[in-house]
């Protein structure tokens, strides 16, 4: 009989201690890994023997006992990507950078220091041996006390976070995610970077409210496990660094008490509530502005058009919502445009976002702004805010949310829903599933669906809780565009 052929699940190794409480290290690296769908492989560096009150011995494998784990699953169950927590030795190190010799693959590395209990896990040789892994290491996750150790410094205020960061990096490490749980605040904010100086870098905050939960064991591992696991299903490493910081707010939320110390997280499965996003900006504090809603009234039918006279035309015929997205006019026409467009908009009653110019939409009173993320850092988001303009943004990922999130503006736009020929992106389409996921995660804010909508796909479309459905093509480009906007909007009606 034939056997059926599956897509093969992705593998990530953990490369850490076994922990007997079952509390953290390889036992919540397995967790994490599989409750995001991957399959989890174990090279155990120690055999701790550990409670929820202290660690009580290290028990360090051999490098040969390491290295006859990695010869037994590298042409067998391959790594798509690889977690490394405890190397409590240099033989435990060595063992690694040999494997490393013929591994070029995605490396996340937690660097397990001190236990939360206080008991020194690495020697002093193994930490100095630690830092000639750095040039294999694509992501670096320390928190504080170990970003001190690693560095040396003395982290007191954010700047220093900074600069140490900046020493790692310029050490060969390729990515740095510093930890901010230990801090007071009643947020909880990391922070990332990925190039040293003089290098293009890119560098953020992300923060979450914090969870105020007994038990937290575990929560580097689950963070860094969750990273490379959402990494090997090949989400971009910062999608897969919101992903984990997702799974790490749903995990702490789901802690539990079993011995007398602090429980463990719970990883469960893909995290999809709106409270696990983090917002993603580069500041560390919360920014203080806030955008209108869009109304009662659901968006509806959202046709993205590129003239004053197209805005006319469909608001007459009962449009409600609608966007000018002018790409080739400067100066005085361009304005001219956008105040025929408002003008129009304002007599039918109609919400008009303006694509881009901000500036003249707040000049010219429209009812809204829509943003890409490329014009948010341009942008001078306080002063729509102080306008009163509505402001929508476009996202596509993981990233781009938690980066709108954090500006929590009136509505958010989801694309490319399907393939489209209007613009060009990098993205592969998100189909209606991923669409939904988006509509029913973030829940607080309005969705738009955007990108190769047309009046066959425009039912299925709208069986999603999307507030708007936004076309360019299947409007401005259709035989009888009238006909088909009103086709669609019996079709909203009808739904209703
Ligand atoms: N933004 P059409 S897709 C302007 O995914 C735009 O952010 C998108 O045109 C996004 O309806 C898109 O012709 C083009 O496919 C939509």
């Amino acid at each position: 009989m034939k056997q059926k052929t599956q897509k093969r699940t992705p593998i990530v190794w953990s490369v850490a201690g076994s922990d007997c409480s079952g509390l953290a290290g390889q036992v919540a690296d397995i967790r994490a890994i599989e409750a995001l769908g991957a399959h989890a492989c174990m090279i155990t560096t120690a055999v701790t023997a550990q409670n929820s009150k202290k660690v009580v011995a290290l028990n360090p494998l051999s490098e040969k006992q390491i290295t006859s784990q990695f010869n037994a699953l590298k042409d067998d169950l391959p790594a798509d990507a690889i977690k490394v927590g405890l190397l409590p030795t240099v033989e435990s190190i060595e063992a690694l950078k040999e494997f490393l010799k013929e591994y070029d693959g995605k490396l996340v590395v937690d660097p397990v220091m001190v236990s939360s209990s206080g008991k020194a896990l690495m020697d002093a040789k193994a930490q100095e041996a630690f830092k000639t892994l750095y040039h294999h290491i694509d992501l670096l996750t320390p928190n504080i006390p170990e970003l001190e150790l690693l560095t040396s410094r003395k982290i007191e205020k954010l700047k220093d976070i900074e600069f140490a960061v900046d020493d790692i990096l310029s050490a060969g490490v390729k990515a740095v995610l510093v930890k901010g749980g230990h801090s007071n605040e009643d947020f909880c904010a990391d922070y990332f970077c990925d190039g040293a100086v003089g290098k293009e870098t890119e560098s953020f905050w992300l923060r979450s409210e914090r969870q105020h939960q007994a038990n937290t064991r575990g929560t580097g591992c689950v963070l860094a496990a969750s990273i490379a696991t959402a990494w090997a299903l090949n989400h971009s490493l910062k999608d897969a660094i919101v992903i984990g910081k997702m799974q790490i707010n749903q995990a702490i939320e789901n802690g539990y008490r079993v011995g007398l110390g602090k429980g463990p997280l719970k990883p469960l499965s893909w995290p999809a509530k709106q409270r696990y996003m983090p917002m993603l900006s580069d500041h560390y504090e919360e920014k203080d502005f806030s955008f209108p809603d869009c109304g009662e009234q659901k968006l509806g039918l959202y046709p993205v058009v590129d003239s004053a006279q197209w805005v006319q035309r469909l608001v007459a015929i009962g449009v409600t919502t609608i966007q000018l997205r002018v790409k080739d006019l400067v100066g005085e026409e361009l304005e001219e445009e956008i105040k025929n467009a408002i003008a129009s908009a304002e007599k039918y009653n109609a919400r008009l976002f303006i694509n881009d110019y901000w500036q003249l939409a707040i000049k010219h009173k429209a009812y809204g702004v829509h943003l890409g993320q490329e014009d948010l850092d341009s942008a001078d988001l306080y002063a729509i805010s102080k306008a009163g303009l509505r402001l929508g943004i476009s996202t596509h990922c993981y990233y781009e949310v938690a980066r709108a999130h954090a500006i929590k503006p009136s509505y958010l736009a989801c694309g490319p829903v399907y393939h489209t020929d209007s613009k060009q992106m990098p993205w592969i389409p998100h189909g209606v599933e991923n669409l939904s996921y988006w509509v029913d995660t973030m829940s607080e804010y309005p969705w738009v669906a955007i990108g190769g909508i047309n009046l066959e796909r425009f039912e299925e479309v709208a069986k999603t809780k999307v507030s708007g459905i936004a076309m360019i093509s299947a409007i401005t480009q259709a035989e009888n565009p009238a006909s088909i906007a009103q086709q669609m909007m019996a079709l909203l009606a009808k739904k209703q």
